[in-house]
């Protein structure tokens, strides 16, 4: 009797992950930035466009401490100085929605829900 050869299985494998790839590389990601200093983001960093459907990436990083919330796409991140964080996500749902900041040591925890939003998502239908 014979069982299943390691060869077999490297081989099984080594296809498993060459139709990963090729599926990750039929949708190229777009990047953002939001480079937070003082909660704020810069003006050309404030409003992020895409079409619906789009992988997007985010790159975030503040000079001080405090959670992003992309409540809609049921997102958050933690971000300290020396600490950025990746975000992706599938941008399925169309619309516009708010980025929040929710610096650590925030006088009103929620505060960051009220007035305007640190960003903007802005998911374009096709
Ligand atoms: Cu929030």
């Amino acid at each position: 009797m014979q069982g299943i050869r390691p060869f077999g299985i490297f081989a099984v494998l080594l296809l498993l992950a060459s139709a990963a790839l090729s599926i990750a590389a039929d949708a190229p990601a777009q990047t953002f930035e939001l480079a937070l200093s003082g909660g704020q983001v810069a003006k050309s960093q404030s409003l992020i466009r895409v079409d619906k459907g789009a992988t997007v990436k985010l790159r975030v990083s503040s000079d001080t401490p405090g959670n992003l919330h992309l409540h809609a796409y049921k997102l958050e991140a933690h971000v300290a100085p020396g600490a950025p964080a990746e975000l992706s996500f599938n941008a399925r749902a169309t619309g516009r929605f708010r980025f929040e900041w929710h610096p650590d040591n925030g006088a009103a925890k929620d505060g960051g829900h009220h007035g305007p939003p640190l960003a903007t998502l802005e998911v374009m239908p096709k």
